[in-house]
């Protein structure tokens, strides 16, 4: 059927993509800069400390915590695998390296920025007060790893040419411990330099720019 002259509605689209989280960045920034900078929309369904209290939402989450990502009827937990699974989605090259050893060292990559946030949210939700100082006094030694990384592979990213899903937490890692300790990357050229040109990606930039983000606590107890 000719449809010349006829009037063409267009029907906004809904995201297919939701999370599900509280309002701060913690576990799900690197997911939304991720998606940010491949131009793809999603939306927050925010989840207050009151209504987590309750229960009911713990109750059908399958580890009883969040986020929950939803593309679809399709449903996922655990930060990483959501990250992994975007990866596969997304991204010329997949976000995901260009063959199964890069795709291999990307998530060991990842692996080593888990390790690193652990410790972080660690002394975050424990051990502020009493810890903050003796963390930042040992933190040169987990920069220092990614610093040679990046130096020893002349692609500007932690593996390869391309930016992967690694990346993405990295940067969020590093955005989040300049805020912690602002000189922190002062002795890291190559990760500093990193940050500035990652952070500089148009779609980054505007992200990071956004009320959205700058509106965002790190982390759910306030501190930082
Ligand atoms: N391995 C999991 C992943 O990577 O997704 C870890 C998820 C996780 O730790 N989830 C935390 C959670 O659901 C939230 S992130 N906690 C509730 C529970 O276990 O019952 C850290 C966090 C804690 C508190 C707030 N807050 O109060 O706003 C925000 C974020």
């Amino acid at each position: 059927m000719c449809s010349v002259g006829r009037r063409q509605t267009r029907t906004k689209k809904m995201p297919a993509y939701v999370i599900t989280y509280f309002a701060v960045r913690g576990r799900c920034e690197t997911m939304r800069m991720l998606l940010a900078d491949q131009g793809q929309e999603w939306k927050e369904n925010e989840v207050t400390f009151d209504t987590w209290k309750k229960g009911d939402l713990k109750a059908t989450c399958v580890f009883g915590q969040l986020p929950k990502f939803e593309d679809g009827d399709f449903t996922l937990y655990q930060s990483n695998a959501i990250l992994r699974y975007l990866a596969r989605v997304h991204g010329k090259r997949r976000l995901y390296g260009k063959d199964d050893k890069q795709a291999a060292l990307i998530d060991m990559m990842n692996d080593s920025c888990e390790d690193l946030r652990l410790k972080y949210v660690r002394m975050i939700y424990q051990d502020y007060e009493n810890g903050k100082a003796k963390y930042i006094e040992a933190l040169p030694s987990d920069l220092s790893k990614f610093e040679k990384i990046l130096s020893d592979n002349k692609g500007g990213f932690l593996v390869g040419g391309q930016i992967s899903y690694a990346d993405y937490h990295l940067l969020d890692l590093l955005l989040n411990h300049q805020v912690l300790s602002p000189g922190c990357l002062d002795s890291f050229p190559v990760l500093k330099s990193y940050v500035a040109r990652l952070s500089a990606r148009p779609k980054i930039k505007a992200f990071l720019e956004s009320d959205a983000h700058k509106s965002r606590p790190i982390n759910g107890n306030g501190k930082q």
